[in-house]
């Protein structure tokens, strides 16, 4: 603020404190303002010359211009362009790894923006299209909006302060499968008698797979004898009357394979065949 009487000069002040920069808005005026004290002071009765319009031709002929006490103030304002916002927590970019059983709503980040004018108003916006994440303007989280196909998901950001300057920031999300697990054929092994005539089950597959999406299917293999067995809802069986015999074949060896589509878990497993005793007669007398 300028206090002392300082004529025919032109005075210039800069508001060094960017925190004390304001925002210039459509419709704004350019005046002064001295609370309790008398607007732009000078002498009263003083005889001044002024000339018509801004610029004046030299040499300039004074004596045509008309004495007045009244006396005119020119003022303009010089803006600078004021402070860059920015997203504070994205140095461009922030790269976050999930697997695909994050649950929806989850809380991804909160984004923070600043701009050095305390009087800009900000807005932040997600400015990419995706149905799995949802971001609010208002909170600035950014959280999952359903369950999350695998692989890299991108979102770009903007904040925009009040004179239209803007930062910009990318979060990567990158989700991961959950790939099916097969828990039970740890001991892998089943020993059944080549006298076997009753369906009989050998196992039962225990498999489960993290991923809310994911639908898990198996299939059991063998390289012989597959018409004598049967797999249905993750059971496996040795059907009645299979005709097994020791002597073509002792061991059979299962493969356990189930998939999601995109990952897949294998165990092994092996049958044996014991031969069928034939009958002795322990008790009889030598002598017979
Ligand atoms: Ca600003
Ligand atoms: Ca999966």
């Amino acid at each position: 603020m300028r206090t002392d009487a300082e004529l025919d000069t032109t005075v210039t002040r800069s508001i060094a404190n960017s925190a004390q920069w304001i925002a210039v808005q459509n419709g704004d005026i350019l005046g002064w303002y001295t609370p309790g004290l008398p607007m732009v002071t000078y002498d009263n009765g003083q005889q001044v010359r002024k000339v018509a319009g801004s610029v004046v031709t030299s040499p300039y002929d004074w004596g045509s211009v008309a004495a007045t006490t009244g006396r005119d103030y020119g003022m303009h304002a010089v803006l600078s362009p004021g402070n860059l916002p920015s997203i504070t927590n994205l140095a461009t970019q922030l790269t976050l790894n999930y697997n695909d059983d994050v649950a929806t709503n989850t809380l991804v980040i909160p984004l923070t923006v600043s701009d050095a004018d305390i009087s800009d108003t900000l807005t932040t916006t997600m400015t990419t299209s995706t149905a799995y994440f949802t971001f609010s303007s208002t909170t600035l989280e950014l959280r999952t909006a359903q369950t999350l196909s695998i692989g890299t998901h991108t979102m770009n950001f903007r904040v925009t302060d009040t004179c239209g300057h803007s930062d910009t920031g990318t979060v990567n999300v990158i989700v991961t499968n959950n790939p099916p697990v097969i828990h039970n054929m740890a001991s892998a092994t089943a020993t059944i008698n080549e006298a076997l005539v009753v369906e009989t089950e050998l196992f039962a597959i225990n498999v489960t797979n993290a991923s809310a999406g994911d639908f898990v299917t198996c299939e059991v293999t063998l390289s012989l004898y597959a018409s004598r067995c049967k797999y249905k809802n993750m059971e496996f069986f040795v059907k009645d009357q299979p005709g097994l015999d020791y002597d073509t074949a002792n061991k059979y060896d299962l493969v356990i394979e189930c998939t999601d589509t995109k990952d897949e878990d294998t165990k092994g497993f092996t049958v044996y065949i014991t031969r069928n005793q034939q009958p002795s007669f322990d008790n009889l007398q030598s002598n017979y």
